[in-house]
C-alpha cells in the first residue's frame, strides 16, 4: 500500500511526495527533523518533540510558517490517513526553494513534510541479547560548531560513525567529543549503571538532550532509582556493572560489550531491564491519541 504523506498542508501519496531539487535542505543540508513514535493508538510525548523541532528552528533563525498546534494536528493527520496503530513519524522542515549559493534568505518559504511508518533500528535479538558497540574515531562536534541539539538535516557526521562500526562487525558506534569523554552513540544516549547508581553524561558533553533520556531519569525519579549526570569516559563503560542505550528510534536496549570488553558479565543488567521494561509500559500508557 502506497503511505500517504503530509506535503506542506496536504496529504499526497508517497510517489507525489516531491521536493525541489532547488531546496536547500537537499542543497546544503539546510533544515531540520524529528523523530516521534506512536505505540497503539497513542503518540508518545508529542508536544516535547514539536517544541524541539521549534528550538532547532529557532537556532537556525528557520521561521516556521506553522503554529506549534499546527504541526501537532498535521502529525496526527498523517498517521490517520496511514491507518497506522504503531510507527514512528518522521517530520522534516527543509529551508525551502532557494537558488545555488547558501543565503537562506533568498528561500522565501520553507516546506514541511511528514511520513508515518515503521522503523526497525537494531534486529529483535539484540533488545533480548544486547548490543556490541565499538568506539568510533569520528568525534561528536564540538559546541563551537553547530550545537548538537540542533537536530539539523546533516547527519553525515553520525552517518560515518555509524559506517565505521559496521564495517567493524558492530551495529552501533560509540561517538566521544573532541576532549575524549562519551558523549552518545551514533543515535542513541548512553547509560551505565555502576553500583546500583545510574550514570549519564550531561549533554554538554555533547549529546543530542534526548527525550528517551529524559524518560530514563522519569523512570528514575518514579523506581526511587539515583541517576547521575557525570562525564564518563571508555573505561567508566568498560567497568560499568551494567550499560543500556536510549532513542525514540532504538527505543531501551542493553549494550553489553565495548571495543571487546564485556560490560559486566556480559548480559543484560537487571537494573537495565527494570528500566526497559518500564519504559515499553510508559510508551503504551501515556500519550496523545489519535
Ligand atoms: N542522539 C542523536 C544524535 C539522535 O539523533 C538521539 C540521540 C535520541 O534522542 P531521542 O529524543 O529520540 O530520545 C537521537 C534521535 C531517524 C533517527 O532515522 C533519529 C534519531 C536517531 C536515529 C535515527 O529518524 N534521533
Amino acid at each position: 500500500m502506497s503511505r500517504k504523506i503530509w506535503l506542506d498542508g496536504n496529504i499526497v501519496d508517497e510517489a507525489e511526495a516531491k521536493i525541489s531539487v532547488f531546496d536547500h535542505g537537499l542543497l546544503y543540508g539546510d533544515g531540520i527533523f524529528e523523530g516521534i513514535r506512536f505505540y497503539a493508538g497513542r503518540v508518545f510525548r508529542l508536544e516535547e518533540h514539536i517544541e524541539r523541532l521549534y528550538l532547532s528552528a529557532k537556532a537556525l533563525l528557520l521561521k516556521m510558517p506553522w503554529t506549534l498546534q499546527e504541526v501537532c494536528d498535521a502529525t496526527l493527520e498523517t498517521i490517520r490517513a496511514n491507518g497506522l496503530q504503531d510507527g514512528y513519524i518522521r517530520l522534516v522542515v527543509t529551508r525551502g526553494v532557494g537558488d545555488l549559493g547558501l543565503n537562506p534568505y533568498l528561500c522565501p518559504k520553507p516546506s514541511m513534510f511528514i511520513i508515518a511508518s515503521g522503523i526497525t533500528l537494531y534486529p529483535k535479538e539484540f533488545y533480548e541479547n544486547g548490543l556490541e558497540v565499538v568506539t568510533c574515531s569520528t568525534r561528536r562536534p564540538t559546541p563551537a560548531s553547530l550545537s548538537p541539539q540542533v537536530k539539523s538535516l546533516n547527519y553525515l557526521n553520525n552517518v560515518m560513525a555509524k559506517v565505521e562500526a559496521l564495517k567493524a562487525g558492530a551495529k552501533e558506534g560509540l561517538m566521544l567529543n573532541e576532549q575524549g569523554y562519551v558523549a552518545e552513540c551514533t543515535g542513541d544516549n548512553v547509560f551505565v549503571v555502576k553500583k546500583g547508581v545510574v550514570l549519564t553524561p550531561p549533554v554538554s558533553d555533547g549529546s543530542l538532550d534526548g527525550i528517551t533520556r529524559q524518560v530514563i531519569f522519569d523512570l528514575c525519579d518514579e523506581l526511587d532509582i539515583v541517576i547521575r549526570e557525570v562525564s564518563l569516559t571508555r573505561y567508566d563503560v568498560y567497568t560499568a556493572d551494567e550499560s543500556f542505550l536510549t532513542g525514540t528510534a532504538a527505543e531501551t536496549i542493553p549494550m553489553v560489550k565495548l571495543d571487546d570488553r564485556e560490560i559486566g558479565d556480559g548480559k543484560p543488567g537487571p537494573l537495565s531491564l527494570r528500566l526497559i521494561t518500564a519504559y515499553g509500559q510508559k510508551v503504551r500508557s501515556e500519550g496523545t491519541v489519535f
